[in-house]
């Protein structure tokens, strides 16, 4: 049975992207099943396949799952070969623990930054709020990569996981809006960058030509 993953523009939809970079750098095989924000009826087509009425939605046969980290979840069980988490107890506690903080916060990041992986915007000033997350994201990625990551290039080491899945968008967004940050998070966002996965997406949202205006700063 095909795995279907219900997404929407590459170039704004970050809780999108989060699935998609984890199943494609874990070479999970399944099919995009895309509706743009701007088309009539997005709700009701999105909600053809799931109530919650957001993406991204996976669908597996007769399963339902969406929330980003429901999904990740459930692909950690479904395919536990392709190590969506990290193997060991520990790390894989901590990387969940990061990811749902993600999942669950920085807002003030995500309103002021919203991501928009076509422009460049070098000169918009952090808010306070934005300033807090930059703050804590950082010092997740700078603990992570000193704790579980020095045996490679990513927050848990070699593996780029359903963590580095969840701060994908955040990699793209302090790119877009040239967020200043340290040496060990600047060369971890080049690892991220560097993915064949975040390369494929970002190649597919400058092809689209759609504008989501509330996302355009
Ligand atoms: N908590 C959800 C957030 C999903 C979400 O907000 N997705 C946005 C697109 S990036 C959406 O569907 N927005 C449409 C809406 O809120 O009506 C997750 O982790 O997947």
């Amino acid at each position: 049975m095909t795995l279907k993953l219900v997404i929407a523009d590459k170039n704004y939809s970050s809780w999108s992207m989060r699935p998609w970079i984890a199943m494609t750098a874990a070479g999970i095989e399944f099919e995009e099943i895309f509706f743009n924000f701007n088309m009539p009826g997005w709700k009701a087509a999105i909600r053809e396949y799931s109530p919650a009425g957001k993406v991204p939605i996976l669908t597996d046969g007769e399963v339902t799952v969406w929330e980003s980290l429901a999904i990740l979840d459930y692909l950690h069980e479904r395919f536990p070969e392709t190590g969506i988490w990290p193997d060991d107890w520990a790390a894989r506690a901590h990387a969940r623990s990061i990811s749902s903080e993600m999942a669950t916060g920085f807002t003030g990041l995500r309103g002021h930054y919203p991501m928009n992986m076509r422009r460049s915007v070098p000169d918009r000033a952090p808010s306070e709020a934005a300033a807090a997350d930059i703050a804590r994201v950082t010092a997740i990625w700078r603990h992570a990569r000193a704790t579980y990551g020095t045996g490679g290039d990513f927050l848990f080491g070699a593996k780029f996981c359903g963590a580095d899945a969840m701060y994908a968008p955040v990699v793209s967004r302090f790119t877009t809006y040239a967020v200043e940050v340290g040496e060990v998070e600047q060369a971890y966002m080049a690892a991220v960058r560097e993915t064949p996965a975040f390369k494929a997406w970002q190649a597919e949202a400058l092809k689209e030509p759609w504008i989501v205006d509330e996302d355009e700063v």
